[in-house]
């Protein structure tokens, strides 16, 4: 693999505003976000939507809208969360495809967050696989724990490949509940991923302090690399993020240190197997 791909996870359903000042939680903030971050090297947005009063929402018509605004104006691939806030019931979660993203994210199993639970039923994760399929919606399979990989391969041997036939993963490390953020554990992620389908790609994030460990370890292990402040909201010991682009441009000039450097969107469509764009 040659370049990084670099998708930026900018918002996420956790952090308040009224804690971290500069998440981007409105429209245009989404928006100047992703123009940002596309310029410092980001090919994939991860999106989580909040509403006027800015808690998380899976509201149809907004998570269309911004669908709309981010392919007019940027040239990101749109990857709607699927996995919303831990309150969010199913049938809404399911919902969030109507919106008719290039990717949507698909967690591979039910595991602890903190002191609440992210559910994700097998027949549930069923159900997104392959309303996916059917509707050429390219997912991100999320790795919060190694036994997922395993859920992930018999999802694949009984429903079959995702459209567009690539499997890309993404390891979620760091959560209380799930993996550490340590070299170990993505090593052994790495062993389990030979099952998968020859080709699988991944990249992997790490929650708050794993953030810079995981991150370093991906991109020596050939990985690719998601970061934000759905993440991480400290750039360093006590220095708050000051905005998404600031960790783009971080991981993007690692990438180029690795000689990997960031990969376009282009390519990254290409990669991921993602036809269409609206
Ligand atoms: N907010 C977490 C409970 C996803 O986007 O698919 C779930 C999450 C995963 O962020
Ligand atoms: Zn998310």
């Amino acid at each position: 693999m040659t370049t990084t791909l670099i998708t930026v996870a900018p918002t996420g359903a956790e952090s308040r505003k009224s804690d971290v000042p500069a998440l981007p939680v409105t429209l245009a903030e989404l928006v100047a976000t992703g123009k940002e971050c596309e310029a410092v090297g980001a090919s994939v947005i991860h999106v989580h939507l909040r509403d006027d009063d800015t808690n998380p929402t899976l509201d149809l018509g907004r998570l269309k809208e911004a669908v709309a605004a981010l392919r007019a104006e940027t040239n990101l691939i749109v990857q709607l969360s699927s996995g919303g806030a831990v309150t969010d019931p199913e049938e809404d979660r399911l919902r969030v495809l109507d919106a008719e993203p290039d990717m949507a994210s698909c967690t591979m199993g039910t595991v602890n967050f903190g002191d609440d639970v992210f559910l994700n039923r097998w027949g549930f994760v069923v159900e997104l696989h392959t309303r996916m399929q059917e509707r050429g919606i390219v997912p991100e399979y999320e790795i919060f724990d190694l036994g997922q990989l395993t859920s992930l391969h018999r999802l694949l041997g009984k429903h079959g490949l995702p459209s567009g036939g690539h499997v890309h993963v993404d390891f979620v490390m760091g959560v209380p509940g799930g993996m550490p953020g340590t070299v170990p554990a993505l090593a052994a992620g790495l062993q389990a991923l030979a099952d998968l389908p020859s080709g699988t790609t991944f990249s992997a994030t790490g929650i708050g302090r794993s953030t810079l460990p995981v991150l370093l370890a991906s991109l020596a292990a050939g990985g690719h690399l998601r970061v934000g402040m759905e993440d991480t909201v400290t750039y360093a010991k006590g220095q708050p993020v000051e905005s998404n682009a600031q960790l783009v441009a971080r991981a993007s000039g690692f990438a180029r240190l690795a000689q990997r450097p960031p990969m376009s969107a282009a390519d990254a469509r290409e990669l991921l197997g993602i036809k269409h764009n609206g």
